[in-house]
């Protein structure tokens, strides 16, 4: 891939994220994505996208979608995510997105894409049914990220790559077309103890919507109760808990449990074993389940309060609509212009 120059780029700092509406959300995009949104809100410019153009790289049925795409902004909402502070909006109302892919999609290199490790992970032995979208989805991701110039954008680990090949691609739009400075080379905000929420059936799997087991993953809509179960039959080994982080790095279930008890409770991980080291799972199960369920009921029953006012959500997405695209327009008008494009009729 390119080298990449320390960015000469020099516009303000402004934070985009996107989620897609392609089923429930779980607590792994809770804590790597939703958490992180909510604290970074009043700290930065902020843009939440529901990415409903990411979402049909695989199919959606037509019929549900929109409601999918409401449901993933009251979860933005319930998590705590002000809509007068922070934009929310459908990515699929801002055509701007799809134009910039395609300049983009004549920049990025073939090679770039071929190494993607989700594209593969994602369409596993089946590439030849896959969609181009599915392979060309990073690139439509660099377009939402740099359509608003975004200096940072927060993700969960599982999306580290996707982050370097939008810097990859600003990079060489800005070098190609003589424009240093023009895009910024984008921050990822990956870290934090929730960064990566393993599948609880699997302690080497990353907890995922598509996971075709609903008992991998607690879903924000769960209630206490399938909550509690979810974590009692989590797979875990007969060990106890050990004294030290180091233990844990054979043991990726109870990695992931402590990692879930820390990230939820606030706590390092090293504090999370000093409370439960040498207990065993009896203990330790019961008092993850009901810090999960307290941390996350409110969140379920405000997003269920939403869900029941779709008029109020729909409001809040029309008018993040109307703001990201006063953003965008101009930003894709001067990129137009670099590549020498015809400016809109
Ligand atoms: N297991 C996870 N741990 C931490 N963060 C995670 N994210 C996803 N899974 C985990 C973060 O959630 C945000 C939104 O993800 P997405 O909707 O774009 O979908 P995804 O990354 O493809 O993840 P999913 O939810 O597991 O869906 P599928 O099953 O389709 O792969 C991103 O910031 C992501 O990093």
């Amino acid at each position: 891939m390119t080298e990449q120059p320390a960015s000469p780029y020099t516009g303000p700092t402004r934070v985009f994220s996107g989620v897609q509406p392609s089923g429930a959300l779980h607590l792994g995009n809770y804590l790597g994505a939703l958490v992180k949104f909510v604290a970074l809100q009043r700290q930065m410019e902020c843009l939440y996208c529901v990415v409903d153009m990411h979402a049909i790289t695989a199919w959606q049925d037509p019929r549900l979608l929109r409601a999918q795409t409401r449901e993933i902004a009251a979860a933005y909402i319930a998590a705590g995510v002000d809509p007068s502070v922070a934009t929310i909006f459908p990515q699929s109302a801002v055509p701007e997105h799809a134009e910039l892919a395609w300049i983009f999609n004549c920049v990025a290199r073939v090679g770039w894409l071929d190494r993607m490790t989700q594209f593969k992970d994602k369409c596993g032995k089946d590439k030849e049914g896959a969609s181009v979208g599915l392979y060309t989805y990073p690139v439509l991701q660099a377009a939402d990220i740099l359509l608003y110039k975004a200096t940072h954008v927060p993700v969960g680990e599982d999306q580290k790559q996707h982050l370097e090949l939008t810097r990859d691609i600003a990079a060489k739009f800005n070098h190609d077309f003589d424009a240093p400075g023009f895009f910024p080379l984008t921050e990822p905000l990956i870290e934090g103890p929730g960064a990566r929420v393993m599948s609880l059936r699997d302690g080497t799997a990353k907890m995922s919507k598509s996971d075709p087991s609903d008992q991998s993953r607690i879903n924000l809509t769960d209630d206490a109760d399938a909550i509690s179960k979810k974590i009692r039959r989590a797979k875990t080994d007969p060990l106890p808990l050990p004294e030290t982080l180091d233990e844990l790095k054979t043991r990726p279930e109870a990695d992931n449990l402590v990692g879930i008890y820390s990230a939820m409770s606030g706590q390092t991980k090293a504090s999370v074993l000093e409370q439960f080291a040498g207990q065993g799972y009896g203990v330790f199960k019961p008092a993850l389940a009901d810090l999960v369920v307290e941390r996350l009921a409110p969140v379920s029953s405000e997003m269920r309060r939403l869900m029941a006012d779709p008029a109020e959500i729909d409001r809040v997405l029309a008018a993040g609509a109307e703001h990201a695209r006063s953003l965008a327009a101009p930003i894709l008008a001067a990129t137009k212009e670099i590549v020498g494009f015809w400016p809109a009729a």
